[in-house]
């Protein structure tokens, strides 16, 4: 059997990051494509003289050619512009769906059977611009932004109870980041739902209230701290678990930017939902029944997601 394959656009900070962890986790080979020149070729040689140190067997490379990415299994799309101390991400959607128009025609005509995971910001608005330029079937397109939220939330709630990280489980909806929804009855520690939890005394509402808001905004707070760009490692890491969840076939149950065609009474859009994915890439978009706050949080996070896409058709009137 030949190994898979994995074509990452953009080969920044996310686009590094990807290439290492695919390596180190032995998903296939790796092919690193960006138009700066030197950069996929320069990051993916760096990677593979760690191979024998690390001891994984994967061939790395680096392209500026989308003939590169030929047959691909898997695209990881990251090619675009970060965020910079005080910009929006919403502020970066006139330069990113440009970079997006490129890349769709690139997966359309050299990886059309690939399983294509967007991380470029504006996230929601940016893999529905993809999928549309791209023409790939809706569900082998997909938006990585729940994992992250919600690995930020479990990692915020394991500090406060000062448990393992690994027995804190979160579910969050919605779009990215300022409008995520998180489901505290959905989240729970060893099973016991965060709600519990308080009753039980082991934190406060106001405390799970800011934990909550700092989750909104951790890119932010990542952005503040790093000045030169946003958060890598962790986004990176997200990504790589819904890759290996497709190409192992895991049938995972994670949260990501679905394309909707009815469910929750939504009708072509990209917003954050749990999802199984699997060989057929996304098998499946679990739709669970929303109560008062939780159903106006969702509400407002699609009515949000909807003037990105409406800001897009603007631009673009190939989208209209
Ligand atoms: P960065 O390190 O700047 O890498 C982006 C790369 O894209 C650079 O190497 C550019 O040369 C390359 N690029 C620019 N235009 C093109 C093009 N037309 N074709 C191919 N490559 C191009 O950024 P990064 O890796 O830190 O972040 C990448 C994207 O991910 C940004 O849009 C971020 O806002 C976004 N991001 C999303 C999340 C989510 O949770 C959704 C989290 C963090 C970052």
């Amino acid at each position: 059997m030949s190994r898979s394959k994995i074509a990452l656009i953009g080969s920044g900070q996310i686009g590094g990051t990807l290439a290492h962890l695919a390596g180190l986790k032995e998903l296939g080979d790796v092919v690193m494509f960006d138009i700066a020149e030197g950069t996929p070729q320069g990051k993916s040689l760096d990677i593979m003289q760690s191979s024998p140190i690390d001891g994984f067997d994967c061939a790395l490379s680096g392209t500026n050619e989308y003939a590169g990415i030929a047959g691909a299994d898997v695209v990881i799309v990251t090619a675009g512009v970060p965020r910079k101390p005080g910009m929006s991400r919403d502020d970066l959607l006139g330069i990113n769906l440009k970079v997006m128009s490129q890349v769709g025609e690139g997966i359309k005509t050299h990886a059309p059977d690939a399983f294509v995971i967007c991380i470029t910001n504006p996230l929601d608005a940016m893999v529905w611009a993809l999928q549309k330029f791209s023409g790939l079937p809706e569900n082998m397109v997909v938006g990585m932004a729940g994992v992250l939220d919600s690995a930020r939330f479990r990692t915020f709630l394991a500090e406060e109870f000062n448990v393992s990280v690994e027995d804190v489980s979160a579910f969050v909806l919605g779009g990215h980041g300022d409008t995520m929804v998180p489901l505290t009855r959905y989240s729970t520690v060893g099973g016991i739902p965060l709600p519990d939890l308080v009753k039980m005394g082991w934190t406060t509402q106001e405390k799970l209230d800011q934990i909550v808001q700092r989750t909104r905004d951790g890119g932010a707070e990542i952005v503040g701290l790093l000045k030169t760009g946003s958060a890598f490692y962790a986004p990176a890491a997200a990504a790589i678990q819904m890759a290996e969840a497709f190409l192992k076939d895991k049938k995972r149950v994670l949260p990501a930017a679905a394309h909707l065609s009815g469910q929750f009474g939504i009708d072509d859009l990209y917003v954050g939902v749990p999802v199984v994915i699997g060989a057929g890439g996304v098998e499946r978009i679990v739709e669970i029944e929303l109560q008062g706050t939780e159903k106006d949080g969702f509400d407002s996070s699609v009515n949000a997601v909807r003037g990105l896409l409406e800001a897009c058709r603007n631009i673009d009137a190939s989208l209209a």
